[in-house]
Formats: C-alpha cells, structure tokens, sequence
C-alpha cells in the first residue's frame, strides 16, 4: 500500500531554531512498513519548512492509499484542518492519527481530525497489523490498540495495546526515509554548535521510564521501562560513524538508562565519539559520570525543575534540590557540561519557592531552560487539574497548545495555571530565571555544550 505519514510543521518551532529533532515514531513506523513490503513515505514537513498549504500539495502529489499523521503536544490545528480537507479531497480514503498527544486524548483528537483510526501508545505491534488489515480488507476491530472512529462518530476500543517486548528485535529506523543530510546537520545551526561538532545523529535506546512526575506523559505512554543491549546501540552508533560520518551522538531517551553500561560499550566500539543525553541528578554518581566521561560523554541534561523541595514533592519528583548541586559538581568534576531545565509555576509555587530557585541557579551557575507546565492528557497534572474542574472544553485546550509561540516569549503563559501566583509574576519570574541561566552560561570559559532548544 501507498502509505503517506506526515510530520506537519511545528508551530514551537520559534524554540528551536537551533536544530531540528526526527519524527522518530513514524520513522520507525514507516521503515518497518517497508520492510513488509508497503511504500510507505515520510513527509517531513517540518525539517523541509513546508507550510500547511504545502504539506496538503505533498500528500496530494504523492496520492497515498492511506494517510497518517503524527500529533504531538503542537500539532491539534494541524490534524484539525488537515484531516477534514483529506477526506474530502480523496473521497473518504482512510485517515490515521498516532502520536503522543493522540494517546493522551484520542476521542477529541478522532472528532476533531475526523480520522478513521487512532493508535494508542506504541504501535510497533499494531501499526504492521492495521496496514496489513487494510490492504486485505479485513475487520480493523481485530488488532488490538486502536480507537476506531466509524462513519455515525462512534468509537469503538479495540482493546490493550500490544507491546513489542524485545526493542533489539526492531529494525534500525531507515534515516534515508528522511532528509538526513538535513538532520546530519541539525538544521540550520549545528546542534553541538559550541563544540563544533558538525555531523549527529541521534537514537533512542529506552521507552518507559521508573518514576512518574507528575506533568509527564511518558509512564503512561509506555508502561514499565524497555531498554535495548548497549552493545546493539554501539552497534548502532559505529554503523553511523562508518556510513554517515557522524562525529557526534545525541541519546534521544526521556532518561537515558543504564549510562555506564552504554558508555563502557561505546568506549569499545566508538572511542573518542562525542555524545549527551538527558538524565535524573539521583542516578548520577562519581562512578557512573567517570564511566560516561571515559566514554564520551561531553553533556548532560537534567530536568531539576525547581529549586524548592516541597515544589519538586508535590509534583512527584523524587529528585531533591541537594542532589542536583551534588549532580552539577560532580559531572564537572568529570568535565562533562551540564545543563537542565525549570518549570515554574508548578502546584505548590510561591515567590519563596521562586526566590529559591533563583539561588540555586546562581550559586551552581548552571545553564537553564525556563518552561511552563502544561497539562498534557495522559498526565496526572492533566488528571489533577480536570478533577479542578478547569479543564471544561478538551478540545479548545489542545487548540491553545498548537498556538505559534509569542516571539521573544520565554513561553506562553501557562494556559492554566496550576498555582496562586498570578500568570504576570509567573512571567516575571521566567524572564528572570531565563536569564540568570543565560548569565552561568556567558560565564563559563568552556564551551557548555548544545546550543539548542529550551526543551
Ligand atoms: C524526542 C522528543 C522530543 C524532541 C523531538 C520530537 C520528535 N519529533 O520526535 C524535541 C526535543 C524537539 C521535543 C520537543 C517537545 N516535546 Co518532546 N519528546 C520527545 C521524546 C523524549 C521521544 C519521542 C519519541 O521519539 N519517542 C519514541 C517513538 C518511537 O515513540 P512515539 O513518538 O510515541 O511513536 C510511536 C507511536 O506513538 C506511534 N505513532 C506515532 N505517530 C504515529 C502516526 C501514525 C499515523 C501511526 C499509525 C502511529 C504513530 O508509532 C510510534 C512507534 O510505535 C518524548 C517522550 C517519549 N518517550 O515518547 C517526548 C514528548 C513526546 N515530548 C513532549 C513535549 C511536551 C514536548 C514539548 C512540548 C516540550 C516543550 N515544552 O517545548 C516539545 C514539543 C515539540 C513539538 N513540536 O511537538 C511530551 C508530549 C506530550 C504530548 N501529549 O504531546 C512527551 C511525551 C514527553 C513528556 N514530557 O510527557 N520532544
Ligand atoms: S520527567 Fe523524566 S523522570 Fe519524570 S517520569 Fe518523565 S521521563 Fe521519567
């Protein structure tokens, strides 16, 4: 079957002007659909700065059996106003919507895009199966994980997602499926551009995570944790190393697992292959970060979301501002950069807790991206704030998340606050973090890593 997955243009792209990041999920979707023997085609929207208007003439140019598109957190208007036009252009053929956001809230995403099928969570199972039930004819109620949408606008569960058990029986997601030039090169301002590292990749090498903070989608998308032989991922790396000439990697993983045993690996494999990632501050120790810095290790990132112990507790953190500080000094010790992220507004936010996290930002003089919870579907912050009663019109909300980004905005102001400070305050005290951030960053000599997105 001609199978067309769109990756539509992303409307925070004003956050991430340092790089562009692959469509991973339908990049696998689509290589293992090829493997079965489908045509299936990536249309990469957003790496090849396509308008709306031009991604619609794409998908007619290549005139696709079966249409899918990808949604996360950004993408509500798009599938809003794409999946209406497709089913009028193309007289009904059928419309598939898979994604991070789908999983979180499939009903207002199958109404509002008129989709005829949602995936929910991973489709690594279910995606094979629906292609191969499609081209055959046969009852889509019998693979399991989908929301079926049928032509009255019931839906109909198919039952629990299967999942893929084993991640190293996967293939290795096909690069050439996207314009990978384009990513070997991070877009238009190299990733790793403080370190002059040219050529990346990146790879994913775990699904699931342990723990289940509060504003996070990601326990709930993908139960219990899944993570891949470190050996097969240095495999992975030196196959890019030989055929792209990679001389950088980026570990695309929520929480990169297991860091020594990957760093050991690549030591072997790869020496001397520069490559970050993202990490808790309590899996860090002296040990593990001499391990990673042996392997290769030049960054970590780390979401200390605040500076105040009773902010990180309400919102499930599990982390504790002290380990952070002890996080910082030991990855330097090491000489691995470090950097991290803040949410601010959080339940439980005061100007105290504010005024906390601003010294811990000074003091550690470490490099921070400064964001505003959002209430994800699929979230317990989503589930605390519905149970508020102030979430009224899901639909109207996920609408407000695919606005564009203000310019010059740190973010939007939450589009519901979850504390009692009021949203000017909490814009106050974004800036402000932002730039104390901003000032560790221009003070250190070395070069600190990623020049990329806030995220
Ligand atoms: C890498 C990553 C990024 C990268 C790149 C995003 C990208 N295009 O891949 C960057 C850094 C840019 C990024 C940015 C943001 N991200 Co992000 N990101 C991730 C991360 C860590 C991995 C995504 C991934 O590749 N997963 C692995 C693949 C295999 O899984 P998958 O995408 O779910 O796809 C599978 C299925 O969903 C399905 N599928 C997917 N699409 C389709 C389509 C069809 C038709 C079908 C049939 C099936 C299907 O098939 C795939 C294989 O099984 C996830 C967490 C996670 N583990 O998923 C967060 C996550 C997706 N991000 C999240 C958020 C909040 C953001 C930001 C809003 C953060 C911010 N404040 O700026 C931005 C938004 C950017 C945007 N335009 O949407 C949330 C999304 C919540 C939501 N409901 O959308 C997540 C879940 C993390 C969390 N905190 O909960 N992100
Ligand atoms: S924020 Fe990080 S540590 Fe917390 S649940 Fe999500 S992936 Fe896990």
């Amino acid at each position: 079957m001609r199978v067309a997955l769109v990756n539509p243009p992303w409307m925070y792209k004003r956050l991430y002007t340092h790089g562009i990041y692959p469509p991973y999920g339908i990049l696998m979707l689509a290589t293992q659909l090829r493997e079965h023997g489908h045509d299936a085609q990536i249309l990469d929207a957003n790496a090849l700065e396509w308008t709306e208007e031009e991604t619609r003439a794409q998908i007619a140019a290549f005139d696709p059996d079966v249409l899918g598109i990808t949604v996360f957190t950004d993408g509500f208007g798009f599938a809003e106003r794409t999946g209406p036009w497709w089913k009028r252009h193309s007289g009904g053929k059928p419309l598939l919507i898979g994604g991070p956001l789908v999983s979180g809230a499939p009903e207002t995403l199958l109404k509002a895009s008129r989709a005829d099928v949602a995936t929910i969570g991973e489709s690594f199972v279910s995606g094979p199966q629906l292609i191969a039930a499609l081209e055959k004819g046969t009852p889509l109620s019998e693979v399991a994980g989908l929301i079926l949408q049928h032509a009255d606008g019931t839906l109909q569960p198919t039952g629990p997602t299967p999942a893929w058990g084993n991640l190293d029986t996967l293939p290795l997601p096909d690069w050439e499926l996207l314009p990978v030039e384009l990513y070997l090169q991070g877009g238009k301002q190299p990733f790793f551009k403080k370190r002059r590292i040219n050529r990346y990749l990146s790879t994913i090498t775990t699904l699931g995570c342990a723990w289940r903070c509060s504003f996070c989608q990601v326990p709930d998308l993908y139960p219990g944790v899944r993570a891949r032989d470190p050996e097969l991922v240095a495999d992975e790396i030196a196959l890019y190393r030989d055929k792209y000439a990679i001389e950088g990697m980026y570990f695309r993983d929520d929480i990169l697992f297991r860091p020594g045993k990957i760093a050991d690996a690549l030591a072997r494999k790869v020496p001397g292959l520069p490559w970050s990632c993202l990490l808790r501050a309590d899996m860090m120790s002296d040990g593990v970060l001499g391990k990673m810095a042996a392997g290769g290790c030049v960054e970590i990132r780390v979401g200390f979301e605040s500076g105040d112990d009773m902010v990180l507790s309400l919102a499930n953190k599990k982390t504790e501002v002290a380990q952070n500080r002890r996080c910082i000094e030991l990855a330097r010790k090491h000489g691995i950069a470090i950097s991290g992220f803040l949410i601010v507004g959080l339940p439980g936010e005061t100007e105290d807790s504010l005024a906390a996290t601003e010294r811990f930002v000074r003091d550690m003089q470490v490099r921070v991206s400064v964001h505003f919870p959002l209430p994800l579907p699929g979230t317990d912050l989503y589930r605390q704030t519905l149970a508020r009663g102030e979430i009224g019109d899901e639909a109207a909300l996920l609408r407000k998340f695919s606005e564009p980004q203000l310019p010059g905005a740190v973010l939007q102001p939450p589009p519901i606050n979850q504390c009692e400070l009021p949203e000017d305050v909490l814009v106050h005290w974004a800036m402000r973090l932002a730039a104390a951030g901003q000032a560790a960053d221009d003070a250190q000599t070395a070069p600190s890593g990623h020049a990329d997105s806030p995220f």
